[in-house]
């Protein structure tokens, strides 16, 4: 029965409608792209189908001017503008130490404060939700330099969604954020992972799959999820992620491990296929923190609950 209640669409559009202030960024974009939703009504990939695949958004002058442009950028050492340079034919840029010790240290401190505490608890298993809400240096260190890079990479002004900190490895199975955040048009998002410690191949390190990205975008109906009218669909997640390790299989992309130092960070485009790796020694922590980023310019939501994204 709660079940069937959470699936029931109206059910979180009530919640919505008190949300206003946080749901209003989707509304001029609905305007343009000629779609009749109210800031708290359900969207999903289908209400796009229709729409040509840029629909609505400006156009932006290439990855390498967007970069160039910002100080940040040109203080990074060759290697890491190489690499950022590369962003859209990888999926993926790695920022050696971009955080310094003092930095990372301040953090880690500043997360066992808030767990002690109790501002911020243990959801998901082991994800620390929202911590740079509570933490004015998890804040910067996902707003300033970083999100200004994320801006670039995206072309479009970016906005920090949500910060995720772990202690332990995820663990999670190979996924695209696109199904949890997802965009029209597709790709307004990426995501900032910093090491917070040296990470080992046995304490969980981050995977990816270079190249990834270019594969289609796998969404609801993808997994025969696309529910009805009154309720989302009926799926376990489970069905997804077998979903991504078979299309994996048939890409024949090779899976790649991120053993980052403390303070490094790695950055992911939309759709790029990640997750981590089992994390097998228990005695080992994995101090990690994870900034998701939306786009102003584009719809944002969440596929899978067909919720239009809180922001801000
Ligand atoms: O940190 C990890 O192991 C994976 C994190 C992840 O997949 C995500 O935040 O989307």
């Amino acid at each position: 029965m709660f079940a069937l209640l959470r699936r029931l669409k109206l059910s979180y559009s009530l919640y919505n409608v008190f949300q206003r202030h946080r749901l209003a960024h989707n509304l001029p974009l609905y305007q343009r792209l000629g779609l009749k939703k109210q800031y708290f009504s359900p969207v999903s990939s289908r209400d796009f189908a229709h729409l040509r695949p840029d629909a609505g958004l400006p156009p932006v002058p290439p990855l390498a001017a967007r970069l160039m442009a910002l100080p940040v950028f040109q203080a990074q050492p060759a290697a890491t503008r190489a690499s950022l340079l590369n962003f859209e034919d990888n999926g993926f840029a790695v920022l050696p130490g971009f955080f310094d010790d003092a930095t990372v240290e301040s953090i880690n401190q500043d997360l066992d404060n808030l767990i002690a505490s109790k501002q911020v608890d243990r959801r998901y298993r082991n994800k620390f939700m929202f911590a740079y809400k509570k933490s004015g240096r998890i804040k910067a260190a996902g707003e300033g330099p970083l999100r200004e890079l994320i801006t670039a990479l995206l072309g479009h002004e970016a906005t920090l969604f949500q910060s995720i900190n772990f202690l332990t490895g995820s663990e999670q199975r190979t996924h695209s954020d696109s199904i949890h955040m997802s965009t029209f048009p597709l790709g307004g998002m990426a995501a900032a992972w910093v090491a917070l410690e040296d990470i080992t191949p046995d304490n969980g390190p981050l995977h990816y799959y270079p190249g990834s990205h270019k594969l289609p975008y796998y969404l609801n109906a993808d997994y025969a999820n696309e529910g009805t009218a009154w309720f989302t669909g009926d799926k376990e997640y489970t069905k997804y992620e077998a979903t991504i390790a078979q299309k994996i299989a048939e890409a024949g992309i090779e899976k790649q491990v991120f053993l980052a130092r403390k303070g490094d960070v790695f950055l992911w485009h939309a759709n790029l296929m990640h997750g981590g790796e089992p994390h097998h020694d228990k005695a080992q922590t994995r101090k990690s923190m994870v900034f998701h980023y939306f786009s102003r310019a584009h719809v944002c939501y969440h596929e899978i609950t067909q919720r239009p994204a809180l922001l801000g």
